[in-house]
């Protein structure tokens, strides 16, 4: 079962990784959707700020009447700010999760009855089937919320060379961007006073044990995270307060006293540094719009 290979693979690793994709059952959405109103977590606020404020700004940069995609759009809860300043030949959100998905599609179409919507469930990675007659219509890729800051360097890159394949040579990105800053800011925004980021953290384990039956017990564990500044990200761990043995599958792990299992990257991005690593990909920096405190960017490139 890929699951269990791949979380064993993770385990059995040194040093040890869950893959950040287990902080999200219904409860650790329910925990990241806290964590995005905290005080201390500036990104989804900054951001909503940007969409907001520069809406006109950022369609006339962009251009209007493409086809709108968005992968991994859950709720399509953000591209509401953006969707009647694009007014977009169609709008297309992608997401893995299709029951979430459709519903989020439905309730959106409701709501902008002139605008086509036309949900994908798929995970991005496949090429997009569109009705023929949008074929001639040029590509927009709409990917808020540092998400990219999730993934290592190479991995972004990777992404970002798909991104560029699927809008072809008149296409666009439109992407959000958390900024390097002070490191006490982003240490508080992932250390939250009243624990929740640590809730999201644990679990993880919690998750881990309903979907394959290991028997991690989360309050072995403590939630560790820090701004290492010398790679610019946020580093997530969990640390075992003691010596302790998990069941998982059909062996024991091990795992010792004050070991750390990574469960989170989120890198912080210059402008530039993130205008090199998309060129990379074939995107060219066109436009950017941030807040006043320099905090969090929304970013367009063409091909
Ligand atoms: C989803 N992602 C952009 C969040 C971030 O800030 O990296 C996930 C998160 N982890 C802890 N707090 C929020």
């Amino acid at each position: 079962m890929a699951i269990l290979q791949e979380i064993g693979a993770g385990l059995n690793a040194r040093p040890k990784y869950i893959n950040p994709k287990y902080f999200y059952d219904e409860y650790g959405s329910q925990l990241f959707d806290e964590i995005t109103r905290l005080d201390e977590y500036y990104p989804t606020r900054t951001e909503t700020f940007l969409l907001e404020r520069f809406a006109d700004d950022i369609a006339r940069v962009a251009g209007r009447g493409r086809v709108l995609l968005e992968p991994g759009a859950g709720s399509c809860a953000k591209v509401r700010l953006l969707l009647r300043a694009l007014a977009p030949a169609c709008y297309v959100p992608i997401d893995i999760s299709r029951d979430y998905l459709f519903d989020a599609a439905r309730q959106l179409q409701s709501e902008f009855t002139d605008i086509p919507i036309h949900p994908i469930a798929d995970d991005m990675k496949s090429s997009i089937q569109l009705p023929a007659k949008l074929d001639r219509v040029p590509r927009l890729v709409f990917y808020p919320g540092s998400t990219i800051g999730n993934y290592t360097p190479e991995q972004a890159a990777e992404f970002l060379r798909h991104v560029r394949q699927t809008i072809g040579d008149e296409g666009g990105l439109i992407i959000g961007v958390d900024l390097q800053k002070d490191p006490d800011v982003l240490n508080r925004a992932y250390n939250d006073a009243a624990g929740i980021t640590a809730a999201f953290n644990l679990n993880s384990l919690t998750h881990i044990n309903t979907l394959t039956g290991a028997d991690f017990d989360p309050e072995g564990f403590r939630h560790v995270a820090f701004y290492n500044e010398q790679d610019c990200r946020i580093e997530m761990h969990l640390e075992s307060e003691s010596e302790q043995q998990v069941a998982f599958a059909d062996q024991l792990v091990t795992i010792g006293a004050g070991e750390r299992i990574l469960t989170e990257y989120s890198y912080k991005y210059t402008l530039e540094g993130f205008a090199q690593l998309a060129a990379t990909a074939g995107l060219t920096a066109k436009e950017h719009w941030i807040d006043d405190n320099s905090y969090f960017s929304l970013q367009y490139f063409s091909a």
